[in-house]
């Protein structure tokens, strides 16, 4: 399930047109996950509020979004740039990877509903492959 070169000026189009509006998409995303499926919500629980769109969440969305940023201009080796974030969710966090899947859904629902023609089969394609390479390359220290 390699990106193609394809797949990859893909993510990078609608990428270019995600990253002006990160901190919201980043944002909707999180709270999204948050509510839709509440069983995440337990890794969360030391934030003050955890809910839609409350400071910590608008913060730490954007945390992600800063750091999927970083793995779209390091597409060719995600799996050596992700290694210590996924030790971090895997040893000190604890985070189960399959949720990793679950907010790549998420933030896949609520770029379909920014971008709304921008948003083909064809990106979406790509960039749901993109995003389970990200998952995958989080995944790898569990083992
Ligand atoms: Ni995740 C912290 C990136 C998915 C739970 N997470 C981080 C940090 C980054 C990050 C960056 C900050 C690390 C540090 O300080 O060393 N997380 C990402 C990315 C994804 C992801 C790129 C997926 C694309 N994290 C998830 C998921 C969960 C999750 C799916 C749980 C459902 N992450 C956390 C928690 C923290 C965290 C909890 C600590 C937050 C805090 O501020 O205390």
């Amino acid at each position: 399930m390699s990106l193609s070169a394809k797949d990859k000026a893909n993510v990078k189009a609608i990428w270019g047109k995600i990253l002006p509006k990160s901190d919201d998409i980043g944002d909707q995303a999180l709270s999204r996950m948050l509510v839709v499926y509440p069983q995440t919500k337990t890794y969360f629980s030391h934030f003050a509020d955890l809910s839609p769109g409350s400071a910590q969440v608008r913060k730490h969305g954007d945390t992600i979004m800063n750091k999927i940023d970083d793995c779209v201009n390091n597409m060719d080796n995600l799996g050596g740039f992700l290694s210590s974030l996924s030790e971090v969710h895997a040893t000190k966090l604890r985070v189960d990877p399959a949720n990793f899947k679950i907010l790549a859904h998420c933030l896949l629902v609520v770029v379909a509903a920014y971008f709304p023609n921008e948003f083909t089969p064809e990106i979406h394609l790509s960039a749901d492959k993109f995003l389970q390479q990200v998952a995958l390359a989080l995944s790898e220290k569990y083992r």
